[in-house]
């Protein structure tokens, strides 16, 4: 008997739905994309429909790991966390413990829920994550314009005419910071009503291909590119807010610095592309300005996702249907208003700002090696692999051999993890339920869907018990998940009864929490979530729960984005905020670097359809032929350094020998290079079979954008040689 069961793919930001077979055995027989899924309608991509592959891998990890000296030895629940207790005992100062937590920490169920007890358990401020290698830049710039980092507009995607796409390639990631399934059809949609899509990229990327135009650009640069557009709208007279904001005056001053044709040099774009794309940006009867990674991890990461609000702004697109709006996610919890700040503490080593409760990772490693009081010597992984993601990873390769104690919670023994004393390795994929907590606020359309675990549990716990157990350790509490989630439920009841006009005020705590559906605490955090949310059958406004998603396998669609700054805004002032004066100030970092020479060769990243950042190289039907660790390289420059094959490329922190993969696609100047590859050696065998070599062997620790100390991936300064030319240094 086979049968036919419905998850959403856990694997991007896309949030696909998908229709899988399972034979007698639970073995996955075939994954589609599920075509009653309301948003994704069908759409699936080769990483979803490898699902069961990598379910099954057989180098996924079933037991806990020990590690001695050398040896890995396999151990019993009990022992494994027995082992990270006594190893927490040993280090005893807690300023001495660190977590990091990885990407898929914002896919997983676990990591929405059980990720913030355990850091507060831990009480520790050593808390970082992949956020800083990515998207850090977007969080300040919306927390400090909007007064929450978490009000991150998405373009509109199905109904804008215009949009403008900076450092981002969906056709190969499926989009991100915009979650939208079927990313390439609302693009090619876009252009079949008349809209118009200008992408901006050092790389003539397959979504540049698919594009009305594609804007070469030199790395780095697309702060300034943006500033000579809004200096455009300002000297045109061409601004049009669509409601009062705060700091108008300070933008138009500071634009000033920017005119289009002291930007061209250096970022590459004629003034004449600069002052045209402003004007369609303006004229278009909805446009939105959307940039990604490319533009993120940059030396003025924030900066730039700053300047795409503002465009946003002073074309009156923000909050307006085709325009870039907010999405309304089924679990919003109301928060609290209080002023969005940075810098609340400092990282010990280097002073760098903490944000959202963050260190940035690119100080990690000062802070392993660095001796003294705080100096990090417990390291805590879940869902992460820093030493292929991180800047400089090789360093913190090295950095990892010096802690007392490591624990890491993934299902592979890998770069990371081989450091550690204990992995605890979550379950199988399919016996884990999924609700995407986080990705569904930057949705293009709102819409809920949870997928129950569709394979019953073994004795292995879940990964939420896995991290509810590690905060109990933390906390010197006997207990389990259950009490955790009884605790979080308590009090968050005590609070929305306790709130006028919260739709359950002044009802009874213990009536409420009986009435929660689920099987277990992290369903019934959900259903809770659900039925305080802003469509919630407790919020007074809708009939939503977790029976009701239940009840709809495929999805719920929530209708399309509509205008709700108001709602969203938590700044001080009530207003937008155009001109906030942490932003001025690090615009006169990058006034001071305007008239810089730019560096002969940089490299800057990319990303294949069929990778995942570091770990789905270990499933073979997803790796090989052109999702491979190449070098790309403009065929001018293969010419005029003589190289051949192979080439070294150096930079101020390490040397690679890597294939040239020659190709017009990318600008004289500039090289790519994929990150996440580098398993010589590894336990995973596909990966190892099929190694390449880590980028981040390259990029440098020592540059963050300043702001939000945020990784520069983006523009790092290279030298390429033949290989066998030995050159002095
Ligand atoms: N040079 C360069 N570096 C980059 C980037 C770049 O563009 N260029 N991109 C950056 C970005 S955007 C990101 S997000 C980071 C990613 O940085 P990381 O999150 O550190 O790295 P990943 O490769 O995503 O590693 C994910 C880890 O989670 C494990 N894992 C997978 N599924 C699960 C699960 O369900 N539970 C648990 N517990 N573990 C799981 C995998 O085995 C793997 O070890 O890399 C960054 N690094
Ligand atoms: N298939 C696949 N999908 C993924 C991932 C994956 O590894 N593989 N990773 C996931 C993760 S963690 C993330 S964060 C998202 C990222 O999703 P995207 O932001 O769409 O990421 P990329 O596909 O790397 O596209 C970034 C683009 O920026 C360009 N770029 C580089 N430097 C600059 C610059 O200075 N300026 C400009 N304007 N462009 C620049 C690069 O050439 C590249 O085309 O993808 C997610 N989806
Ligand atoms: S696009 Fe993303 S969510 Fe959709 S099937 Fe592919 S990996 Fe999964
Ligand atoms: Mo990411």
């Amino acid at each position: 008997m086979t049968s036919t069961v419905h998850r959403t793919c856990p694997l991007c930001e896309a949030v696909c739905g998908l229709t899988l077979t399972l034979d007698e055995g639970g073995h996955v027989t075939s994954v589609r994309g599920d075509k009653d899924d309301p948003f994704s309608k069908g759409f699936i991509c080769p990483k979803g429909a490898s699902l069961g592959r990598l379910d099954e891998d057989p180098d996924r990890l079933r037991r806990p790991l020990v590690r001695e000296g050398e040896l890995w030895r396999e151990v019993g629940w009990d022992e494994a966390f027995a082992a990270v207790r006594a190893g927490l005992d040993q280090v005893g100062d807690r300023s001495s413990v660190a977590v990091y937590l990885g990407n898929p920490t914002a896919h997983t169920m676990a990591g929405s829920l059980y990720a913030g007890p355990l850091i507060r358990a831990l009480g520790t401020r050593n808390v970082f994550s992949a956020s800083t290698a990515d998207q850090m830049p977007k969080h300040v710039s919306s927390g400090l314009m909007f007064g929450s980092p978490m009000a991150v507009p998405v373009p509109d995607l199905d109904r804008t005419d215009y949009l403008l796409m900076l450092g981002a390639n969906p056709l190969e990631s499926n989009g991100s910071l915009c979650t939208a399934p079927d990313f390439p059809g609302r693009l090619k949609a876009l252009r079949r009503r008349g809209g118009r899509l200008v992408v901006v990229d050092p790389r003539r990327t397959r979504t540049a291909a698919l594009a009305d135009e594609h804007v070469f650009i030199r790395p780095g640069t697309d702060a300034y590119l943006l500033f000579g557009m809004v200096h455009t709208l300002f000297a045109e007279d061409l601004v049009t807010l669509g409601r009062e904001v705060n700091g108008l005056d300070e933008v138009r001053e500071a634009a000033k610095h920017f005119p289009p044709e002291a930007v061209a040099r250096r970022t590459g774009v004629p003034a004449a592309v600069i002052e045209r794309l402003a004007r369609e940006l303006a004229a278009a009867r909805t446009a939105a300005v959307y940039a990604r990674i490319g533009t993120c991890t940059a030396e003025f990461g924030t900066l730039a996702q700053w300047l795409v609000d503002v465009l946003n702004a002073l074309t009156g697109n923000l909050d307006r249907p085709g325009g870039a709006m907010f999405a309304k996610p089924a679990t919003e919890s109301g928060g609290r208003r209080r002023p969005y700040a940075t810098g609340r503490w400092r990282s010990r080593v280097r002073g760098l700002p903490e944000a959202n409760g963050e260190l940035p990772v690119a100080t990690l490693a000062d802070e392993i090696e660095t001796p003294g009081e705080g100096r990090i010597r417990f390291l805590l992984t879940v869902a992460g692999n820093p030493v292929l993601s991180a800047p400089h990873g090789a360093r913190l390769d090295a950095a990892f051999e010096r802690l007392d104690f490591m624990v890491s919670v993934d299902p592979y023994l890998n770069e990371t993890t081989r450091h550690a004393n204990v992995i605890l390795p979550p379950p199988r994929v399919l016996q884990s339920g999924h609700y995407d907590f986080a990705l569904l606020g930057f949705a293009v359309r709102n819409y809920a869907r949870y997928s129950p675990p569709l394979l019953p549990m073994d004795e292995r716990p879940s990964e939420s018990q896995i991290l509810a157990r590690l905060a109990m350790i933390a906390s010197g509490v006997d207990g389990t998940e259950g009490d955790l989630d009884a605790f979080v439920i308590d009090e968050t009841l005590r609070k929305a009864t306790g709130t006028p006009g919260s739709g359950v005020e002044g009802r009874d705590v213990a009536e409420l929490r009986a009435a929660l559906d689920g099987r277990d605490g992290g369903e019934r955090r959900l259903d809770l979530m659900l039925r305080l949310g802003p469509y919630g059958e407790w919020s007074g406004k809708g009939d939503l729960s977790l029976r009701k998603l239940l009840d709809h396998p495929h999805g719920l669609d929530l209708g399309p984005l509509e205008p709700r700054l108001d709602e969203v805004l938590r700044t001080a002032s009530g207003l937008v905020e155009l001109a906030p004066p942490q932003l001025l100030e690090d615009v006169e970092r990058l006034r001071a670097k305007l008239e810089e020479e730019a560096p002969e060769m940089v490299l800057i990243g990319r990303r294949h359809l069929r990778s995942n950042n570091s770990w789905l190289h270990n499933v073979g039907p997803l790796v090989g032929g052109s999702n491979a660790c190449t070098l790309q390289i403009n065929p001018a420059d293969v010419a005029r350094l003589g190289l051949a094959g192979e080439a070294v490329v150096r930079s101020a922190k390490g040397q690679l020998t890597v294939p040239l993969e020659p190709t017009d696609t990318i600008m004289p100047g500039v090289v790519s290079l994929p990150h996440g590859w580098g398993h010589a050696g590894s336990a995973q065998r596909v990966a190892a079979a099929h190694a390449g070599v880590s980028v981040n062997d390259l990029t440098d620790e020592s540059a963050v954008d300043a702001p939000s100390g945020n990784a520069v991936f983006n523009g790092v300064p290279v030298t390429i040689s033949p290989t066998g030319v030995i050159t002095a240094h």
